[in-house]
């Protein structure tokens, strides 16, 4: 039975060397000190010793399962102890790191120019109206006094989608088909995209407009330049000189070109305003009566006027853009300057 015992020791130790989880030590526990286990095995088999052994190797047996224990128990508390800091290193956070800021899309800068553009004409009591894009000729070119063959078709440069349907090449066919519509008084603008067969730095083939139309009993060119002194002081501040310029439109008679003086170089002339000192920024007129009769109005009780701009070209002036096309191309770092 000493031999046993010893081997029973050397058993225990080579167990505890290679447990390596709860469950290997409880098995070694159940294996040894479990009812049926070797140790208590030997225990009970202890009574069949001559008496002169059993003292002495029931105390070694007795030591035995003591150390066991204690050492299956120690082992259990160091390994939950390892299991306890490897949860608490898993699940370590740095409170000092900064956190993930969410990033929120802004309005396209076209669109914050147009915004600001129908807020100061929403205050002057017109309203916003919409037509399409693609648009018969007569709309585009016939009702607006320009008819086959004249010249401001061929300055156009016009995409045709047939003989009599284009892109519309300015949003003039929407107030035309308003003025259809609607009585007078009429005090509408018009945004949208255009399209002309033109493309450098200052032109794309799509661009966008806004253009304006009042119609009414008694209204006179004093009107026009009242209400688009009053757009241009809101728009580039009230301190901007303007002056309007004789022009000439197929639609209008008379016609102007407003111009406020350049705020690059105050009016002395640099390369943006062309050595001039004055920015081209809107075109306007007195409708021509000959637009009248297209739409049933009388010539003889209405007048108004009507006015356009191009949305790029303001933003291009007001933000110093030397290329139309930053607009469209979508580059994150040139729309996150606006
Ligand atoms: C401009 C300049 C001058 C204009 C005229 C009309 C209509 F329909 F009443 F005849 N709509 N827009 C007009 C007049 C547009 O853009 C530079």
């Amino acid at each position: 039975m000493k031999e046993e015992l010893e081997k029973i020791r050397e058993e225990c130790q080579a167990s505890l060397a290679l447990a390596k989880s709860e469950l290997d030590l409880s098995e070694l526990r159940v294996r040894m000190l479990g009812r049926k286990g070797t140790l208590t095995q030997l225990l009970k088999r202890l009574g069949t010793l001559p008496e002169s052994d059993r003292k002495e190797i029931g105390r070694q047996a007795n030591e035995l399962k003591r150390e066991l224990e204690t050492q299956i128990e120690e082992n259990l508390h160091h390994l939950r102890e390892a299991e306890r800091k490897e949860a608490l290193r898993k699940e370590k956070i740095d409170v000092t790191l900064p956190g993930r800021r969410k990033s929120f899309g802004k309005k396209h800068p076209l669109t914050q120019i147009l915004d600001e553009i129908i807020q100061i004409f929403l205050r002057l009591g017109f309203e916003v109206v919409e037509g399409p894009e693609v648009e018969l000729d007569y709309y585009n070119f016939e009702a607006l006094n320009i008819p086959k063959g004249h010249p401001a078709r061929e300055m156009q440069a016009t995409f045709f989608i047939s003989e009599d349907v284009v892109l519309r090449t300015h949003t003039s066919p929407v107030q035309v088909r308003t003025m259809e519509k609607k009585k007078p008084p009429v005090r509408v603008i018009c945004p949208g995209a255009v399209y002309r067969c033109d493309s450098d730095p200052t032109h794309s083939p799509m661009f966008h407009q806004v253009e304006g139309l009042l119609v009414d009993q008694g209204i006179t060119f004093s009107d026009l330049k009242g209400i688009l002194t009053v757009f241009v002081h809101h728009m580039f501040g009230k301190e901007t000189k303007l002056r309007f310029r004789p022009s000439f439109f197929p639609f209008t008679e008379p016609s102007a070109e407003i111009d406020i003086e350049c705020f690059i170089c105050e009016g002395k002339g640099c390369g943006v305003c062309s050595g001039t000192g004055w920015l081209e920024i809107l075109g306007s007129g007195m409708v021509d009566p000959a637009v009248y009769q297209f739409v049933q109005y009388d010539r003889e009780q209405v007048t108004g006027f009507a006015f356009g701009m191009g949305i790029e070209r303001i933003a291009m002036l007001k933000y110093g853009i030397n290329d139309i096309r930053l607009f469209f191309t979508n580059d994150l770092r040139f729309l996150k300057q606006f």
